[in-house]
């Protein structure tokens, strides 16, 4: 029958039962593809493995929570949801109440989402609005209204995301056949790191693995609250998925941090947009500049001696959503296509074949 969704999936492990009316796009089942080009920049004893989120229906990690989000919703009798979103959680927001036939609203922060995530809540059917104000004063804005009225928030505040989301974890150990020794992963608003290490130890209480990972989060510099200790009144980044600079689960993110024994570093606009280049050039895989920080911290981990005299270990990094949200992010990174006369000799004038 084939994959059926993570609900369906992971049913014994997540919040549902018999009546759920379960909403579903067959999210999850993603590839864990190896990674050899970056596992040999890291050392001669690393294994790297990309959890290429972006292959999820509406193209990121967030149909992990929706699923869940939208359907608890429906079983409650919700008749509306709403969001705050950089772009992502606003795309599959839409797209899983389009399904659900619920209505959805999503506030985002004015000029500061990418085309094509804007294009996704648009095109789902989404009543979208935008504020002259970031991502955490969209958020605020959408607690105080899903508190006092009939609407559901499904941000990652809402619990059913994180139980969601935390299946990641589940297919990460389903494929190793243990979980990895370190889970690198981008934090923006926290909820995913906090999901992974919750599916970790649900999946160690449960007998299914022995070992819990080590958790590694990486937030962008300019964007970096955890990291600083502090909140960040005016983030700033590239990668505008994580621009954000009061992370509602931050105190879940730091304990996952903790209990782990693992870190949350912050990586520039630099050095994430050299691992976005990377992944496309050198392993053939396209995500977002956001996906790239987990890339980007393990190879600025690395360059420090971070992995340096440990046995044979095994990576994971999250990438969590897909290149083509951000077509613009490409298109301004790389240079841009040569015009060329339309005649042959022209053609292989520019393209030097041996
Ligand atoms: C590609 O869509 O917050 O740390 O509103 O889209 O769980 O917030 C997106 C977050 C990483 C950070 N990578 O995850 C939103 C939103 C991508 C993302 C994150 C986001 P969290």
């Amino acid at each position: 029958m084939g994959w059926k969704g993570l609900i369906e999936e992971y049913r014994e492990l997540l919040p549902v039962d018999a009546n759920t009316p379960v909403v579903s796009l067959n999210e999850g089942n993603t590839p864990l593809i190896f990674a050899p080009k970056i596992s040999a920049l890291i050392n001669e004893n690393a294994n790297v493995f990309l959890k290429y989120e972006g292959l999820n229906p509406t193209g990121s990690f967030k149909d992990r929570g929706m699923t869940m989000a939208i359907s608890k919703a429906k079983q409650a009798g919700a008749k509306a949801v709403m969001c705050a979103s950089t772009g992502n959680t606003s795309a599959s927001a839409a797209a899983y109440s389009a399904r659900a036939g619920l209505k959805c609203i999503v506030l985002i922060p004015h000029g500061a989402i990418a085309l094509g995530k804007l294009a996704q809540a648009l095109i789902h059917g989404a009543e979208v609005l935008a504020i002259d104000g970031n991502f955490d004063l969209a958020l605020e804005l959408v607690r105080e209204i899903t508190d006092n009225y009939p609407v559901t928030l499904v941000n990652s505040l809402n619990p059913f995301r994180i139980e969601g989301q935390k299946t990641a974890a589940f297919e990460v150990c389903d494929s190793l056949g243990k979980a990895p020794d370190y889970l690198a992963i981008p934090v923006g608003n926290a909820g995913n790191i906090t999901a992974y290490w919750k599916g970790f130890n649900q999946y160690k209480q449960s007998n299914k693995i022995v070992d819990l990972p080590v958790m590694l989060g990486f937030q962008a510099a300019g964007s970096a609250p955890i990291v600083n200790g502090a909140i960040v009144s005016d983030p700033k980044t590239i990668a505008t998925a994580i621009k954000i600079g009061n992370p509602a689960s931050w105190k879940s993110a730091e304990a996952a941090r903790d209990e782990s024994k693992g870190l949350i570093n912050a990586v520039t606009d630099e050095e994430i947009l050299q691992a976005y280049k990377l992944l496309a050039q050198a392993e053939g895989v396209f995500v977002e500049p956001a996906s790239a920080a987990s890339v980007a911290g393990i190879i600025k981990l690395a360059k420090a001696g971070y992995f340096k005299n440990k046995k044979k270990v095994n990576i994971v990094c999250v990438l969590t959503g897909h290149g083509l949200k951000d077509p613009d992010q490409a298109i301004s990174s790389i240079k841009e296509p040569e015009y060329v006369s339309p005649v042959v000799e022209a053609i292989l004038e520019k393209i030097k074949l041996d």
